[in-house]
């Protein structure tokens, strides 16, 4: 009696059809941001900023966000004025952004890693000194990309690290600031704000104006000139990962409510048209029923058109043999987000080698992930899962390496230096490492 006549166009794969491997490398692959116009706008925009600091940056801001300023003073924000927007936010989104800000501290505290250093039996002492940057630089779009919970999650782990200044640009097209931005930037320590935005505020932390303090490490979203302007200042700077669109991934052994998952997979498709949702499962009435359900709640949601253009461009519905193949294709897949929405995904977890985020179980949903779980929404997009993190602590933090030798350690290691520099033809290292221990003869 409820078979609904409302279709939806998704891609419905078997893993035991002959063209599967062929559908899927097709709906996994997705093209990065290489464009040769691009590149040339960006880097006369770059080499503008770089030769003529502020003016440059001022001139861009007011001619791509339609502003008419004449001083850096117009784009500066101190933090009253951050604090003020946190102050006068109605009270359930100033509870909301503050519990949220409150759980990611939490846990971004428990990625500290410690020094460390341990002693031989000669008295020489190895170890790690672990030290933040001093300082770093969070980019956050404007316009409809604008999320107060990524400038949370991108501006606190800074914070935790102990990134000493932490400097905020966002552009502010027409002069529209956005509050919740501001406000959370105040809760997650950011130091000050620039209300610029493109490859030119790229520019400005990268090499440093009269105004804007260089960086050392740019991290944070942005569109295709802001991807292509971090991609060409990496080595002057350190930059983050570059995003892909957002992607999920659900594996269901068929005993969640299908409108659950039919609203998960939603819930990252309304990113953008680019955006990838999949559902694996290995029970075939499931399936049906989930696609029924997305058929039915399509026609309910406020982002319809952006869902429905993710869905048919790169979503899928994969039905497979069994958990294993499931849990291989999870694998394969590396997705930035995997629902292991089944009854027991502990047992799963193990064999799970290559995903971002793991949401477990059916109560997990993915976008309680993306706001407030406490772990960090910045994942691993486009299959970099296989070699990379989500955005931590770590990503904060660099590393000196400690060596203490004693008297009788730097003898010790003066004979092995010495016998390896000598036959790197390298007598100057081997004469030094030689002082050390058995006076030159
Ligand atoms: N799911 C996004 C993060 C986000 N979601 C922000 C909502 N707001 C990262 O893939
Ligand atoms: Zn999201």
């Amino acid at each position: 009696s409820e078979t609904p006549a409302v279709t939806v166009d998704i891609a419905r794969l078997s893993t035991g059809d002959a063209d599967f491997e062929a559908r899927l490398e097709t709906l996994l692959a997705w093209e990065g941001v290489s464009d040769a116009d691009v590149q040339a706008r960006v880097d006369e925009i770059l080499f503008a900023v770089r030769s003529r600091g502020d003016a440059a940056l001022i001139e861009f801001t007011n001619r791509f966000d339609r502003l008419s300023v004449s001083t850096m003073g117009e784009l500066t924000l101190d933090a009253e004025r951050l604090e003020r927007a946190f102050t006068d936010l109605p009270e359930e989104q100033r509870e909301a952004l503050a519990h949220a800000a409150e759980r990611i501290r939490l846990y971004h505290e428990r990625q500290k890693p410690s020094s460390w250093s341990y002693v031989e039996a000669d008295g020489t002492v190895l170890g790690q000194q672990v030290m933040p940057l001093d300082r770093a630089g969070i980019y956050v779009p404007g316009g409809k990309a604008a999320y107060p919970s990524s400038v949370l999650m991108n501006a606190i782990p800074a914070h935790v690290a102990g990134v000493r200044e932490i400097v905020m640009v966002v552009p502010t097209p027409d002069g529209v600031v956005n509050e919740l931005v501001l406000a959370a930037a105040h809760l997650a320590g950011v130091d000050h704000v620039f209300t610029v935005g493109g490859a030119q505020a790229v520019a400005a932390l990268a090499y440093g104006t009269e105004s804007v303090p260089r960086v050392d490490k740019i991290v944070g979203p942005g569109n295709i000139f802001v991807a292509t302007a971090k991609r060409a200042v990496f080595g002057q700077v350190g930059i983050d990962m570059i995003a892909g669109p957002s992607e999920i991934l659900v594996v269901s052994d068929g005993g969640t409510d299908p409108d659950w998952l039919a609203m998960d997979l939603f819930s990252q498709a309304e990113h953008d048209e680019d955006a990838q949702a999949l559902l694996v499962s290995w029970d075939a009435r499931h399936l049906a029923e989930v696609e029924a359900a997305i058929a039915r709640l399509l026609p309910t949601l406020d982002r319809e058109t952006i869902v429905r253009e993710s869905l048919s461009r790169r979503g899928a519905l994969i039905h497979c043999r069994d958990r294993d193949e499931a849990v291989a294709l999870a694998n394969r897949i590396a997705p930035e987000h995997l629902e292991l929405s089944v009854a027991d995904p502990e047992a799963l977890l193990p064999q799970i080698r290559h995903a971002g985020a793991i949401f477990m179980g059916r109560y997990t949903a993915e976008a309680l992930g993306d706001y407030c779980a406490g772990p960090n929404h910045v994942l691993p997009t486009s299959g970099t899962a296989r070699f990379s993190s989500p955005l931590g602590v770590y990503d904060f933090q660099k590393r000196s390496s400690i060596i203490h030798c004693s008297e009788r350690g730097a003898a010790t290691l003066g004979r092995v230096a010495s016998v390896l520099a000598r036959g790197e033809s390298l007598t100057a290292h081997a004469r030094s490492a030689e002082y050390r221990g058995t006076p030159e003869a």
